[in-house]
């Protein structure tokens, strides 16, 4: 049984390593695919060292058609093409503690998706800055009003899929950015695909910046509204 933690990575040089060692150390025999831009602090020389003695760890360093969410489409892609039978997608900057793979494991048995919920009995939510809770709890209504998603935590980007499921939304996916945790929640619905929540807690981030911009947000609102109204971002 192949498992495969893809996880997107742009600017994570300070994170990237223990990362890695903590899936490797998870508890459950996973590999890492790493999906790096071009990261000017050099994360992907990092991977690339790593991956020449450890089979066990990839690197896709993508050189074209920058952002967070076409590095996850080829990702996903990328470990579809690995033969994965379970893939986890998961940040690189250690908000994603790989110590839950072996619980998403145990939970996908009964599923097609298991979710990495803080918003579950169990689950909580390290990052207490104002403006990430309000958003997350307005991202959370306005997705179950405007899609019909009722998901506890639908904006989580730490999920686990069995392969059949990447494999028929992948060709769907064009958001170029963070908009594509959310695009996936759309066509999971859409195609039926059975969803369970498992608790984690969220972390804030190990060290290194984050991309996440209030712009982005705004944007956010209305790339839902599209996906609603045209059935694509
Ligand atoms: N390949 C690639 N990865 C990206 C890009 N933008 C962000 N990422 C990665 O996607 C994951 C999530 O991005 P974050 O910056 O942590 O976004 P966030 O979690 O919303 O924000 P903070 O945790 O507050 O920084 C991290 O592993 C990033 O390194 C990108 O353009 N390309
Ligand atoms: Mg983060």
């Amino acid at each position: 049984m192949k498992i495969i933690a893809m996880i997107p990575t742009y600017n994570e040089a300070t994170n990237i390593k223990q990362m890695i060692e903590d899936v490797l150390n998870c508890g459950v025999d996973a590999e890492v695919l790493i999906v790096d831009d071009m990261s000017p602090d050099g994360t992907y020389k990092i991977v690339e060292e790593i991956s020449k003695t450890n089979p066990k760890v990839h690197l896709l360093l993508r050189k074209e058609k920058k952002g967070r969410g076409y590095a996850g489409k080829d990702g996903f892609k990328k470990a579809v093409e690995m033969n994965a039978e379970y893939i986890v997608e998961m940040d690189g900057d250690g908000s994603h503690a790989p110590k839950y793979i072996p619980g998403f494991l145990e939970t996908i048995k009964e599923c097609d998706v298991v979710i990495g919920s803080r918003y579950i009995e169990g689950g909580k939510d390290e990052n207490r800055t104002l403006l990430r809770q309000v958003v997350s709890n307005l991202s959370k209504l306005y997705l179950s009003i405007v899609l019909g998603v009722k998901i506890k935590d639908p904006t989580s980007g730490y999920r686990m899929f069995k392969k059949e499921v990447l494999e028929k939304i992948v060709g769907d996916l064009k958001a170029n950015d963070p908009f594509i945790v959310t695009e996936v929640v759309y066509y999971l619905k859409k195609y039926k695909f059975t969803l369970k929540e498992y608790p984690i807690e969220f972390l804030s981030r190990m060290s290194g910046q984050s991309k996440l911009h209030p712009w982005t947000l705004i944007k956010y609102l209305f790339k839902v509204l599209k996906l609603k109204i045209t059935g694509s971002v």
